[in-house]
C-alpha cells in the first residue's frame, strides 16, 4: 500500500518538471497528450460541409496561432541572444564580495541579448543605432543582470525624460515612418530642444552606430553603480566590456546595402561564427572611483551623459566572458528572457544616477505587461540557478506549485519560514548612504556642461572619423524637412566645433557662416581633451580571425597558388568563399575542381570583409567580361575593404576604377591603400603577410580622400 502510495507521489512529482516536449517527438498530440489522427482537414458535416465547433484539434491549434504573438520590447525590440560563462581572472575580495567575482577557477553561465534600440522587431540588423549588450549572470547568489548599451554614455539625463526620447525617435504617430532610423524632424526636434544629447549624437553619428559584429562591439554599464566589499566599503564603479577582436565598423553606403541583402546581417554573424567554434569574447573591466574622490571631476559622475576618461580613471581588466552555445528556440529565450538593472546580488549596489533610479523601476514594469503577469521569472531562461523561497503565489502563468497553507510573514504555523537571512547568510544589504535633501526638480550644476565632453569626443577622432561625422549629419540631417530644426541642431553643435557644424550644414542648405559657438560657452578644460581611448584608430588590429574573404573565380584558375593562400589565411583563422557567375563546380587550369559556393544573385560585397582574386588567364578574362565581378572590385575598394590579386588577378583590378598606380603599388605598404598584389606567384610568403595585414587593419580610409570610385 505504502509503495503504491510512494509511485503515486513520484508520478506526481514528475508532472510538476517543466512542461517538456516529448524527446522522440514520434507522435503529433494534442496539448492536452491526445494523439491526433489527421491535422490537414478540420472536422466537417461531410467533404463540401461546414466545420463542426466540436473540432476540438482544429480550433486548438488556430487558437494558439491567434496568440502566439506577444507585444515586443518597446525599445531594444530586435534582438540576438547567445549562452556562455564568465570567469574572473583573480579574487575581487578587495571589491565587491559578489561570490561570483571571487574564484578563477569558477564559471558563471550567463546569457547575453544584443539589439538595436529603434526599430521594430523585424527590422534590418545593420541600421544607424545603439546596439543593446545586456547580460544575465546565473550566479549561485541570485541573478545578475548587467543591462549595458555599446555606447558609454546616453541622450538625457533623467528617467522622466525617457518616453519623450523614444517617442521622438520611433517612427512618427500620423504615418509610422520611418522604420529604425533616427533622420527624421520629431528625433533631431528633440535633439534641437535638448542639448542634453549632444554628446551622445557625436556617438551616434559616429562609427561606434554601424558594428561589423556583435563580437566587435564595446559593451558599457553605462550608468554608475557602486561595488560593495565584505567590510562594507563602497566604491563607484562602471562596467565595461572589451571585445576580444577589437572594435570595427562597417561603412555607411555598405550598412544600407546590407540592409537589403541581408537584414540578419549581425544575428547571422553571431549565430555563424558559434556554430563555427569561433566563440565571441569580451573582457570585463571596471573603472573605479572611491568615495572621497566623488567630487574631484570636472563632471558630476552620476551624469549617464559623461564619460569617464580612461586616462583620468584607468580600467582595470577583471575577467573574461565567452558565448559558446547559441539558443535553441529564439521565442523561449531570445524573447522572452527579462533583463532589469535591479537585478543584483550581494557586493553590486547602486549610485543616484537619476537615470539609474527610472531604470530600476521601468524594466520590472514593462515585463509585466510583455510578458503577461508577475511570474515571468518562471520562465525557464529568466529562472536563478539560486534556490527561491518567498510567499509570493499566484499570478497569471503561476508554473510553481506551491505547498502547505502559509503565503505570509512572519509566521508560527509554518515554523517561521521563510526567513529573512542576515548578511553573513548571504542576504542582500543596501549599502547605507547618508542621503539627504529638499524635494525639488533641479539638477546638480555640473549636469549643465552638455558641450565640454562631446568636444573631447570629436576632438579624439581621427581624420577619417571626423568625416564620417559630418557625412552622418548630411544624411540625417537631410532627411530633415524642418529647416528651422536643421539650423537649430548645427547651431547647437557649433558649440562642440565650429568647424564641424559648418561643414556639416554645407550639405544640409545651412548658411555656413551663420553658424557659431554661443557667447557664453564656458571654455572648459576638458574642451582641449584628446583621450585616445575613444578613437577606433587605436583598436585592435593584429588578427584576422573570423575575417570573410570573398574569392571571385572562374574557370580556368590558377589552382596551386590559390590553394597555398587559402591555406595560410584559414590557418589565421580566416573563412574563404568561393563565388562565381553560377554556383557549383569550377576547373581550374591544371584540371583540379573547387566548389563555388555562392553567385553573385545570392551574395554581394557587402558581406565580406575582404576580396582575392587568383590568377589564371582564362579565369581572368572570363571576370573581365563580368559587370558582376567589376562591381564587386569597385564596392569592395570604396567601402576601403582589402582587396588582394595575384598573378593575372592584377589585370582584373586594371579593369576596374581603381586607379592604377594604387594596384602596380605591388608592396609599398604606404601606397598600396589595402589594395595587396603580386605579379611573381613563385613565391607566396610575402604576398600573404601584406594581404593578413591588410586584412587586420579592417579598412583603409586613405581611399576615401583619393578620387571616389563609382559603385
Ligand atoms: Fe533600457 N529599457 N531604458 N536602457 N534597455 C528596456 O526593458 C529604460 C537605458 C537597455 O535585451 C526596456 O525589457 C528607461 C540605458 C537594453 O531585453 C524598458 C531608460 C541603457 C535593453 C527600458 C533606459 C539601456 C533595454 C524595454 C532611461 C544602457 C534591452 C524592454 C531611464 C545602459 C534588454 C525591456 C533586452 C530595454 C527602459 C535607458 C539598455 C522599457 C526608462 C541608459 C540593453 O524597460
Amino acid at each position: 500500500m505504502d509503495k503504491e502510495k510512494n509511485n503515486k507521489k513520484d508520478k506526481k512529482s514528475e508532472s510538476m518538471k517543466p512542461f517538456q516536449e516529448d524527446p522522440d517527438r514520434d507522435f503529433l498530440t494534442t496539448n492536452q497528450g491526445v494523439r491526433v489522427d489527421h491535422t490537414d482537414d478540420s472536422l466537417k458535416a461531410g467533404p463540401r460541409g461546414p466545420t463542426l465547433l466540436e473540432d476540438f484539434h482544429f480550433r486548438e491549434k488556430l487558437t494558439h496561432f491567434d496568440h502566439e504573438r506577444i507585444p515586443e520590447r518597446v525599445v531594444h525590440a530586435r534582438g540576438s541572444g547567445a549562452y556562455g560563462y564568465f570567469q574572473v581572472y583573480e579574487p575581487m575580495a578587495e571589491y565587491t564580495k559578489a561570490k561570483f567575482m571571487q574564484d578563477p577557477s569558477a564559471k558563471t553561465p550567463v546569457f547575453v541579448r544584443f539589439s538595436t534600440v529603434v526599430g521594430f522587431r523585424g527590422s534590418p540588423d545593420t541600421v544607424r543605432d545603439v546596439r543593446g549588450f545586456a547580460t544575465k549572470f546565473y550566479t549561485e547568489e541570485g541573478n545578475y543582470d548587467l543591462v549595458g548599451n555599446n555606447i558609454p554614455i546616453f541622450f538625457i539625463q533623467d528617467a522622466i525624460k525617457f518616453p519623450d526620447l523614444v517617442h521622438s525617435i520611433k517612427p512618427e504617430q500620423h504615418n509610422q515612418m520611418p522604420q529604425a532610423s533616427a533622420a527624421h524632424d520629431t528625433f533631431w526636434d528633440f535633439v534641437a530642444t535638448a542639448p542634453e544629447t549632444t554628446h551622445m549624437m557625436m556617438w551616434l553619428l559616429s562609427d561606434r552606430a554601424l558594428p561589423r559584429s556583435y563580437r566587435m562591439m564595446d559593451g558599457f554599464g553605462v550608468n554608475t553603480f557602486r561595488l560593495v566589499n565584505a567590510q562594507g566599503k563602497g566604491r563607484f564603479v562602471k562596467f565595461h566590456w572589451k571585445p576580444v577582436l577589437g572594435v570595427h565598423s562597417l561603412v555607411w553606403d555598405e550598412t544600407q546595402k546590407i540592409a537589403g541583402k541581408d537584414p540578419d546581417y549581425n544575428r547571422r554573424d553571431l549565430w555563424e561564427s558559434i556554430e563555427m567554434g569561433d566563440f565571441p569574447e569580451y573582457e570585463l573591466a571596471i573603472q573605479l572611483i572611491e568615495e572621497e574622490n566623488e567630487f574631484d571631476f570636472d563632471f558630476d559622475i552620476l551624469d549617464p551623459t559623461k564619460i569617464w576618461p580612461e586616462e583620468e580613471v584607468p580600467l582595470k581588466k577583471i575577467g573574461k566572458m565567452v558565448l559558446n552555445k547559441n539558443p535553441d528556440n529564439f521565442f523561449a529565450e531570445t524573447e522572452q528572457v527579462a533583463f532589469c538593472p535591479a537585478n543584483v546580488v550581494p557586493g553590486i549596489d547602486f549610485s543616484n544616477d537619476p537615470l539609474l533610479q527610472g531604470r530600476l523601476f521601468s524594466y520590472l514594469d514593462t515585463q509585466l505587461i510583455r510578458l503577461g503577469g508577475p511570474n515571468f521569472q518562471e520562465i525557464p531562461i529568466n529562472r536563478p540557478i539560486s534556490p527561491v523561497a518567498n510567499n509570493q503565489r499566484e499570478g497569471y502563468n503561476r508554473m510553481t506549485i506551491n505547498k502547505g497553507p502559509i503565503s505570509y510573514f512572519p509566521n508560527t504555523v509554518g515554523k517561521g519560514k521563510p526567513r529573512p537571512g542576515t548578511e553573513q547568510e548571504g542576504a542582500y544589504k543596501h549599502y547605507t548612504e547618508k542621503v539627504e535633501g529638499k524635494k525639488i526638480r533641479e539638477r546638480s550644476e555640473k549636469f549643465l556642461d552638455h558641450y565640454s565632453q562631446a568636444a573631447m569626443f570629436y576632438n579624439s577622432m581621427s581624420e577619417p572619423e571626423k568625416e564620417h561625422i559630418v557625412k552622418a549629419l548630411h544624411f540625417e540631417l537631410g532627411k530633415v524637412n524642418s529647416k528651422e530644426i536643421r539650423e537649430k541642431v548645427l547651431q547647437s553643435f557649433s558649440n562642440v566645433d565650429e568647424d564641424m557644424a559648418r561643414e556639416a550644414a554645407q550639405g544640409v542648405g545651412v548658411m555656413p557662416q551663420s553658424l557659431k559657438k554661443s557667447p557664453d560657452l564656458r571654455e572648459t578644460e576638458a574642451r582641449k581633451k584628446v583621450s585616445r581611448a575613444l578613437s577606433q584608430e587605436n583598436t585592435v588590429k593584429d588578427s584576422i580571425r573570423s575575417r570573410k574573404i570573398a574569392v571571385l573565380c572562374a574557370e580556368g584558375f590558377d589552382y596551386g597558388s590559390f590553394m597555398k593562400i587559402k591555406e595560410a589565411l584559414m590557418e589565421a583563422g580566416a573563412y574563404l568563399n568561393v563565388i562565381s557567375k553560377h554556383q557549383g563546380m569550377l576547373k581550374s587550369a591544371g584540371g583540379q575542381e573547387i566548389e563555388a559556393e555562392k553567385n553573385y544573385e545570392t551574395t554581394a560585397s557587402v558581406l565580406f570583409d575582404a576580396v582575392l582574386v587568383p590568377g589564371g588567364q582564362k579565369c581572368i578574362q572570363a571576370l573581365g567580361m563580368q559587370g558582376d565581378a567589376l562591381h564587386f572590385i569597385n564596392e569592395s575598394y570604396r567601402h576601403c575593404k582589402p582587396i588582394g590579386a595575384i598573378g593575372e588577378g592584377i589585370d582584373l583590378i586594371l579593369k576596374s576604377d581603381i586607379p592604377e598606380n594604387i594596384t602596380l603599388s605591388e608592396g609599398e605598404a604606404q601606397s598600396d591603400l589595402g589594395v595587396v598584389t603580386a605579379r611573381d606567384t613563385s613565391s607566396l610568403d610575402n604576398f600573404v603577410g601584406r594581404f593578413k595585414d591588410a586584412v587586420a587593419q579592417h579598412r583603409h580610409w586613405g581611399r576615401e580622400s583619393k578620387e571616389q570610385v563609382p559603385a
